[in-house]
């Protein structure tokens, strides 16, 4: 018995035929392995690619592939990444040998500024503001008393006429107060003191 070179049954697939004294056997084709030959050798184990190279194994083979960033034949050439407008939402590309860098604006986050960046873990909302995250930038919701982006701003409440009944306004930092007239009180000298008018029960 000999391989029959014009009949390609003779042996699995995977498999080549291989004569012998009177006889033949069938091996693996280089890159599968087991009883069969069925199993895929995974020859990136044994780093077959150069350090400009990645290696990707796949069925029966393996490809040195440039590392990202890297092109030409030999991966010896950089990729410019800037031209290719890597950088998003307005970041500063820069390109460098095998490799680039964005610069993000504000309120952006990644290596290509995709992430939005969340402020508020930095607690940039003040005086007890409520602070809300939104994709490339923040709000603050102020307490009263304050306001501005960042609610570090205190309200002049005295230049809203607040005072009533010709109560005079002193602003302090996140609120103010009233000193009534006589005969009215409360925050804003909004009401009549009560017990002052002697004809409220007749
Ligand atoms: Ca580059
Ligand atoms: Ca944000
Ligand atoms: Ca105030």
């Amino acid at each position: 018995m000999f391989c029959d070179f014009s009949s390609t049954d003779i042996c699995l697939s995977h498999q080549h035929c291989r004569n012998t004294f009177g006889t033949y056997q069938c091996e693996c084709n280089n890159g599968w392995m087991g009883e069969n030959c069925t199993i895929d050798l995974d020859e990136c184990l044994t780093n077959p690619c150069n350090t400009s190279f990645i290696c990707v194994n796949t069925p029966g083979s393996f490809s040195c592939v440039c590392s990202a960033g890297l092109t030409g034949e030999q991966c010896d050439q950089d990729v410019d990444e800037c031209g290719l407008d890597v950088c998003e939402n307005n970041g500063t590309c820069f390109n460098s040998f095998g490799s680039f860098n964005c610069s993000c604006m504000q309120g952006y986050d990644g290596d290509t500024c995709a992430d939005d960046f969340n402020e508020c873990l930095g607690g940039p909302c003040l005086n007890g503001a409520m602070c809300k995250n939104t994709r490339g930038s923040y709000v603050c919701f102020c307490s009263f008393g304050f306001s501005g982006n960042n609610c570090g701003d205190d309200v002049d409440e005295c230049l809203m006429d607040i005072c009533e009944h010709n109560g005079t306004c002193t602003n302090t930092v996140g609120s103010f107060v009233c000193n009534c007239t006589e005969g009215f009180e409360g925050l804003t000298c909004s009401s009549s003191q009560r017990g002052k008018p002697n004809k409220i029960f007749i």
